[in-house]
């Protein structure tokens, strides 16, 4: 039954794709297009849907080239919006064919935001450029968006796993605090969302633009959740592990950053 409900779909613009009507489950053909950056379409019950993968960079030079290559079987385009590195990323990027922004120097909430009004596919997939997140996750994370039945899915290292997340008191501290905004997003909208930090996550175009999104800095993730539940949207989870950043130093310095945390908490979940 289920391989012949498998429709081989060829020369869709330039791409070839065969999909399971039954499941409404796009197979990617990474291989055949891998060369191609701007090939890949996802052929689904909605029509046919693109794939534009964002993601933000400050100072990743080590590992951003692994990133997209890594992506590149399921997007039709890659865009890196970089934070005015003074290492090499710019030229990394484009070397590797992908499309670059810079930001306004504003933070990574801000240069998530350029990028919702640039990419031209129908889904965006957010992912960061330091190794954390796995490229081979992407069709996990999209299915549910493929399949109709989510507008925004998330990535969860809390039913995924993390490499990054035990350990330290920093660790403990992001944890708990991460935790408890968790709950209550989950408390104010009644739903049962295991995260609400990862920036790996993927969300439909036409959504992510009717949000209103304000946040300047990481506070970004938390702030896409809670105005996808305030406005109906559909909100999904799928779970996906968390390396321990590859190469380079992370950007964010808690205790420098959570009362920005909790006053964007209580200004998006209750205003
Ligand atoms: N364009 C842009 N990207 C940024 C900025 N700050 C951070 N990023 C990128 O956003 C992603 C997440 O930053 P990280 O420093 O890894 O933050 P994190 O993953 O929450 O924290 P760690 O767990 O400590 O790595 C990385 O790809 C960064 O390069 C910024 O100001 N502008
Ligand atoms: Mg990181």
């Amino acid at each position: 039954m289920h391989g012949s409900s498998i429709l081989a779909l060829t020369d869709i613009g330039t791409t070839e794709i065969e999909i399971d009507v039954f499941l409404y489950r796009a197979v990617f053909c990474g291989q055949r297009c891998a060369p191609r950056i701007q090939c890949n379409h996802i052929v689904c019950m909605q029509g046919v849907m693109k794939v534009s993968v964002v993601i933000p960079t400050l100072n990743e030079e080590h590992t951003l080239a692994a990133i997209i290559e890594g992506c590149r079987p399921y997007a039709y385009e890659i865009v890196v919006v970089d934070g005015h590195s003074t290492d090499a990323t710019r030229a990394v990027a484009e070397a590797a064919g992908a499309r670059v922004l810079l930001d306004n120097r504003k933070g990574k909430g801000a240069a998530l935001r350029l990028a919702i009004e640039q990419v031209t596919g129908d889904i965006i997939v957010f992912i960061d450029a330091d190794g954390s997140h796995d490229p081979t996750d992407i069709p996990r994370l999209i299915e549910p968006i493929v399949r109709g039945e989510a507008d925004h899915v998330s990535a969860s290292r809390l039913i995924g796993g993390s490499s990054e997340l035990h350990g330290g008191f920093d660790e403990c501290f992001r944890l708990m605090g991460s935790s408890f905004i968790t709950a209550c997003i989950n408390w104010r909208f009644k739903v049962r969302l295991s995260e609400s930090q990862n920036g790996f996550r993927a969300i439909r175009t036409d959504v992510a633009r009717q949000l209103g999104l304000t946040e300047n800095i990481t506070t970004i993730e938390q702030e896409m959740i809670i105005k996808t539940l305030k406005k109906g949207f559909r909100m999904a989870e799928v779970p996906s592990h968390e390396h321990k950043r590859k190469m380079g130093y992370s950007k964010i310095s808690v205790r420098k950053v959570w009362f920005r945390y909790v006053y964007s908490l209580i200004k998006h979940l209750f205003f």
